[in-house]
């Protein structure tokens, strides 16, 4: 199976469940505390569309199903966070699918680079029968996956030198994410990288410890990495989804007509938070050059040799999750391209 790597999640505890539980079979709707927590601010697309949906359930529901939002890894990191929904001391959260590796390895085909060339092709996998097919192996890890918000494509910042060809990797100290695939890939690039929670990341690279970062811009503004990165290498190379998580023990609980509301609900702000990432996107990008970031744009041609770079461990890890799942995705993104 995939390896985990043993990440430690940052930030506070989890305590012990808000949610006023009910002895009564469920029906209707109860007062409820439902604590929700993501890794990112509230500035953040995902952090506005998190209290679009805790709006949306206080409306649908007369006020009595309150979302309470937790930003910045206040809850610990996303692996943590996934962690205390299985225990139940926490309801729902919202990460990348990358940390999730360790429980659903299927989810790393998100993990590998350039299968997406624009947001629309993955929104049609992640909405369509492949990521509900994903979804639905939540539940034997005591998690229940309302679906897929956006984190988007992953560009890399370093403090040392602009990345214009795939040579340029070579000696980078780079932080990844908690995943094998990211891990591999970016050996086989000849970097060093570097597996740790998110909410780490900005003191690692004011400190030096590592050289560079790879997120969507969004997070690159949000997070204010401009201030310790000077270059910003505009390379897409992978298209991370979030996943909407609500803990089963919870979701258990629940009536049926509670269970429609958070559906609704995150699907709702779900479709908000995608229109508004891409915005975002596009905006962060004038603002990190007008914040000093020097920027460079990947060429077609160096991004087809990272792949060919790369392909080996991909065929790896297309073996380990499965490469009728693998054909499945890139038949379907094939569908959007015609
Ligand atoms: C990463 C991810 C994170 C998100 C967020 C914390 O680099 O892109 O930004 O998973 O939920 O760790």
């Amino acid at each position: 199976a995939l390896l985990l790597l043993a990440g430690c999640g940052g930030g506070g505890g989890g305590g012990s469940a808000s949610t006023a539980s009910s002895s009564a079979p469920a029906s209707g709707i109860q007062e409820r505390t439902i604590k929700a927590g993501i890794g990112l601010n509230e500035d953040h697309p995902e952090g506005q569309g998190l209290k679009k949906f805790a709006e949306l359930v206080s409306e649908k529901s007369g006020g009595k199903l309150k979302v309470i939002p937790y930003y910045a890894a206040q809850l610990g990191d996303d692996k943590k966070m996934t962690e205390a929904l299985q225990a139940g001391t926490q309801e729902i959260t919202i990460p990348s699918t990358s940390p999730l590796v360790g429980d659903i390895k299927e989810y790393a085909i998100f993990d590998f680079p350039f299968v997406f060339n624009e947001e629309k092709e993955a929104h049609a996998v992640l909405d369509g029968p492949l990521g509900q097919k994903l979804l639905e192996k939540l539940p034997a890890h005591n998690l229940i996956g309302l679906g897929y918000w956006e984190n988007g494509f992953r560009n890399l910042t370093n403090s040392k030198h602009p990345v214009a060809t795939a040579e340029d990797f070579k000696g980078l100290k780079i932080r990844t994410m908690q995943n094998q695939v990211h891990l591999e890939a970016f050996s086989a690039l000849g970097a060093n990288p570097s597996p740790m929670a998110f909410s780490e990341v900005f003191s690692a690279l004011e400190s030096r410890t590592v050289d560079g970062q790879e997120n969507p811009l969004a997070t690159i503004k949000s997070n204010k990495y401009n201030e310790v990165q000077k270059y910003l290498s505009v390379t897409k190379h992978v298209y991370t989804p979030f996943v909407f998580l609500v803990g089963k023990k919870f979701w258990d609980k629940l009536s049926p007509e509670e269970q429609q509301i958070l559906r609704d609900a995150a699907a709702e702000a779900g479709k908000y938070q995608r229109e508004l990432n891409q915005t975002e996107n596009q905006k962060a990008l004038d603002e990190l050059k007008a914040a000093g970031m020097e920027v460079n744009e990947v060429s077609a041609e160096e991004k087809a040799r990272m792949q060919e770079i790369i392909k080996p461990v991909i065929d790896k890890f297309a073996k380990e999750i499965g490469e009728d799942l693998v054909k499945e995705m890139y038949d379907e993104v094939a569908k959007v391209r015609k």
